[in-house]
């Protein structure tokens, strides 16, 4: 058995003599991840792209628009072949349009290990050859990491430096979690986790929660909390509700929101209206029970907490902001366990206490071309080119795009409304894909190139607040002709001339070497290699900025333009946003249906990695994705556990399997993403998932102009019985024919 590592825990594996992998969890890990049971199809499995592949049309006519991209077979072309194709094509773009031409945001979580990192890689070859446009900001906290500095000045603070569990467990007395504590995310933090303490945590925790959700299970079923069954998206209203408690009751601190913030009276003086009665009807929540929770709240040491999700929506900046004043009229932010909290159960790392340092990772250089487009506005990119948009008190434009490069990343699993995704595609002259599987996204590509996996090769793992660092060693050897996103890279930058710059002359195994030595000189190299890893030194408790900032908000001011709490902004007031004005406000979401649903995190895998692997499977249902419903909404239209169900709505469709569950409140349903998005070309009832991807349902929306957040969270559905013929699910298999007469050269 050899060490390695993932997004979702520490492990050491071995291939069995069937060739089968087996994987024991790192014995210092009290709560090894379910995920882990999907490696499995990490290895040599149908959906693993073998060879390098090029798409016929792109083959035979050239780069250009092409809508055939996601329709057309693919040709199977030899390594050195298809890498002087690409060379001449990026040698093309980028003389003929300029760097900026190539968007090479490539956004994904890829796979653990800090020098295999896709991205990074990608990014230092780019800017090898003079450039790229880039992406800013994420799909998991885009809306708030815009938002943040403007209302308390740094977002590091508040997502990184929040009170640990620990502390947690000493001090706070009360938990109010607007979108519970989900225990599904906490198993993975990027870059790897090898001791899962979260979980334990959670159980521990012996102070009372209210969990505010549509779905009850946002919190692990040890945790005995008082479930708030909110409609989705209406959790600002409640918010500003409990505000509006506060001040009638005169339960909000006036000393601390005097002396820390500023804005404040503004935002009292919108409350005036939004009476407990009035967020009844909105949120589902009955007004005895927003009195009662309010004066819960003065009552106690009180932590309120937003998790990530609520933010991955229309006008997302506003959850963040409301709960934010909110714990500034309780007084206690800065006090141990009191005050915000942001993506507690969105990401492991969140209230974990392990050290935060610095681990090493690949340089990516300097990018020449400044352009960049906020991250979720990809489809906007590629099909609007020259126009303007908002964000964050900018007008931009978006530049001209010919060549989209994708490594460590599927927008065709993480982009909304995935139909138009498909027609922005259709718009570049090239788009290249590195991938170890055949992924929806390689399936909408030019030029696959079969990317090794993190079993297959050796590199050092480390995620944000880990305890250790893991030497990754290979498990297994490439599957197929796959190649180390690294060696691909090389290969190219030797035919572009920039080999030095790109390799410096070292062997990936020469710069694990390098980066370990540049980050410490003991215990030695080989030593921390034979070891299997090290075990970095406890961390101390966090330093938060937000208790310098209470001890003496003149002497630590945040950096907001006030150096206080920014209750209302006048530079976002100043923008001019209606969909995020200066202070928190309610916004009703835009789009209504006879059902919300929720596409949120899948338990069964991270994102849409290794859906083919067995626990990812196990989870479906008829082999589609499974779909929550409520008994209610599930006998109105006549659909049982089991049943495969459509789920549609103006943009798309999908099939999915149905399960009746009473944790969902009435009137929701419950999709996770991740189904690898498995497109029916020629459905009847208009285009089709058969998978059950719900990005075909969702708005490519942003949150507003002000982020140009993913909103993808929620989408206005309705379901039905499917009782036509079932169309068979494809995307778990390669679409390669496995007899195909392989050409050893492919004409030019
Ligand atoms: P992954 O499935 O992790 O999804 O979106 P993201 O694109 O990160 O994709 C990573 C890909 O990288 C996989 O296909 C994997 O095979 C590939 N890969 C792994 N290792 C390597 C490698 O070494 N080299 C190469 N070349 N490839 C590799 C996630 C995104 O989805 C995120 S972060 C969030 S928070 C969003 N959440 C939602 C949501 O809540 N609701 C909706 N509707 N949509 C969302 N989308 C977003």
């Amino acid at each position: 058995m050899k060490p390695t590592t993932s997004h979702w825990g520490a492990f050491s594996a071995e291939v069995d003599a069937e060739g089968r992998l087996r994987v024991e969890p790192h014995p210092a890990d009290p709560a090894p991840s379910p995920l882990l049971g999907n490696l499995g199809a990490a290895l040599d499995h149908p959906t693993r792209v073998a060879r390098p592949a090029v798409r016929r049309g792109w083959l035979e006519n050239g780069p250009g628009p092409d809508d055939r991209r996601g329709r057309d077979e693919f040709v199977e072309v030899p390594w050195d072949d298809v890498l002087d194709r690409l060379a001449a094509e990026l040698d093309r773009v980028r003389t003929g349009h300029g760097n900026q031409a190539i968007f090479g945001g490539s956004y994904g979580w890829a796979s653990a290990g800090r020098f295999h990192h896709a991205q990074s890689q990608l990014h230092r070859f780019l800017n090898t050859i003079g450039g790229f446009t880039a992406s800013r900001n994420s799909y998991s906290n885009g809306t708030s990491s815009v938002l943040l500095p403007h209302v308390v000045g740094d977002t590091h603070a508040v997502l990184r430096q929040a009170s640990t569990w620990p502390t947690i467990a000493e001090h706070t007395e009360l938990i109010v979690a607007f979108g519970g504590v989900p225990e599904k995310n906490v198993f993975v933090t990027p870059g790897g986790v090898t001791v899962h303490g979260t979980p334990g945590h959670l159980t521990r925790f012996g102070g009372r929660v209210a969990l505010i959700s549509p779905l009850r299970d946002d919190v692990p079923s040890t945790v005995d909390a008082r479930w708030y069954p909110i409609r989705p998206a209406t959790d600002t209203a409640l918010m500003l509700a409990l505000a509006h408690t506060l001040v009638a009751e005169g339960l909000h601190d006036r000393g601390f929101l005097d002396r820390y913030c500023v804005g404040y009276p503004e935002f009292e003086r919108s409350l005036l209206d939004k009476d407990p009665e009035w967020a009844a009807g909105i949120t589902g929540i009955p007004a005895a029970d927003i009195v009662a929770l309010a004066r819960e709240m003065a009552a106690h040491r009180t932590l309120v907490t937003v998790t990530w999700s609520l933010q991955r929506t229309e006008f997302g900046e506003q959850p963040v902001w409301a709960g934010i004043a909110l714990a500034a009229m309780l007084g206690q932010i800065g006090l141990p366990g009191g005050g915000f909290g942001h993506g507690y159960g969105s990401m492991g790392d969140v209230g974990d206490t392990g050290p935060e340092l610095r681990i090493p990772h690949l340089p990516q250089g300097v990018n020449p071309v400044g352009e960049f487009i906020p991250v979720a506005r990809i489809a906007d990119l590629l099909l609007h080119p020259g126009e303007s948009y908002d964000y964050d008190g900018e007008v931009r434009r978006y530049p001209d795009t010919r060549l989209v490069y994708w490594a460590g990343g599927n927008p065709f699993h993480h982009h909304q409304d995935l139909n138009r995704l498909r027609r922005a595609f259709t718009r570049p002259d090239t788009v290249v894909v590195h991938e170890p599987h055949w992924t929806a996204t390689a399936r909408h590509a030019d030029i696959v190139l079969p990317a090794t996996t993190a079993l297959e090769r050796e590199d050092l793992g480390s995620g944000r607040r880990d305890t250790h660092v893991v030497a990754m060693h290979r498990i297994a050897s490439p599957a197929g002709e796959a190649r180390d996103d690294y060696a691909i890279f090389a290969a190219l930058a030797a035919r572009l001339g920039v080999s030095g710059a790109f390799t410096e002359g070292r062997s990936a195994r020469q710069w694990l070497e390098h980066l370990y030595r540049g980050w410490r000189s003991e215990p030695a190299f080989d030593e921390f290699w034979a070891a299997g890893g090290l075990r970095l030194p406890p961390g101390r408790e966090h330093h938060t900025l937000f208790a310098d900032f209470r001890a003496d908000p003149d002497a630590h001011p945040l950096k907001t333009p006030s150096g206080r709490i920014e209750i209302t902004s006048a530079t976002v007031a100043g923008f001019g946003y209606p969909d995020c004005p200066g202070h928190p406000v309610w916004l009703a979401p835009t789009e209504t249906g006879p059902l919300r649903l929720i596409a949120n995190q899948p338990h069964t895998r991270l994102h849409s990695q290794l859906d083919a692997g067995d626990t990812s499977r196990a989870g479906k249902v008829a082999g589609r994705e499974r779909i929550r419903l409520n008994p209610a909404d599930a006998a109105a239209r006549g659909i049982t556990t089991g049943d495969v169900v459509r789920v549609f709505n103006n943009r798309g469709a999908c099939l999915a399997g149905a399960v009746l569950d009473d944790a969902l409140r009435p009137g929701v349903a419950q999709l996770p993403t991740g189904a690898w998005f498995d497109p029916v070309e020629d459905h009847a009832g208009g285009p089709l998932c058969a998978h059950g991807n719900p990005n075909v349902l969702t708005a490519d929306i942003p949150s507003s102009r002000l982020s140009q957040g993913c909103a993808g969270q929620h989408a206005a559905v309705d379901v039905e019985r499917f009782d036509g013929p079932l169309p068979e699910v494809r995307a778990l298999r390669s679409p390669i024919p496995p007899q195909v007469d392989r050409p050893a050269t492919v004409p030019r």
